[in-house]
């Protein structure tokens, strides 16, 4: 089954919205397989956004990811990586849709309020980086039939 790396950021974690996006993947039909709160060292985040090196912006996304706790988790179901960008709305909460988790909570593009792995690619280097193997649970539930 698909997994992805999703993390509630410093703004989402100050604003109280931890509850309202776990809900959301929850309510979807996802499966929550791994979840912490933690500190992410400037090592940790220079790694992370390591794609984004050269931008002018990396200084202050690092400042901005490290300046609070996030909460950092792996979701688990079919197509969801792709179905969770979708749900977390255009990386500009400014063009982001109503009904997105952007859309709905978020102002501007430097505390968008979540992260989400955008390719399998991704997934896989951020799972690993962020959560060791025992962190992390697979479980089969009698749901699953339904959704
Ligand atoms: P992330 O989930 O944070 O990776 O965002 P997303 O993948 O939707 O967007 P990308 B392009 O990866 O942006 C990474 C972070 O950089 C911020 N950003 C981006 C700016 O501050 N200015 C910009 O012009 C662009 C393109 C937004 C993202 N994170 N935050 N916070
Ligand atoms: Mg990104």
């Amino acid at each position: 089954m698909e997994k992805t790396f999703l993390m509630v950021k410093p703004d989402g974690v100050q604003r109280n919205l931890i509850g309202e996006i776990v809900t959301r993947f929850e309510k979807k039909g996802f499966s929550l397989a791994g979840a912490k709160l933690m500190q992410i060292s400037d090592e940790l985040a220079q790694n992370h956004y390591g794609e984004h090196k050269e931008r002018p912006f990396f200084g202050e996304l690092v400042d901005f990811i490290t300046s609070g706790p996030v909460f950092a988790m792996v979701w688990e179901g079919e197509n969801v990586i792709a179905t969770a960008r979708n749900m977390m709305g255009k990386t500009n909460p400014a063009d982001a849709a109503s009904g997105t988790i952007r859309g709905d909570y978020a102002v501007q593009v430097g505390q968008n309020i979540i992260h989400g792995s955008d390719s399998p690619e991704s997934a896989e280097r951020e799972i690993a980086l962020f959560f060791n193997e025992e962190e992390l649970v697979s479980y089969e539930k009698t749901i699953s039939k339904w959704i």
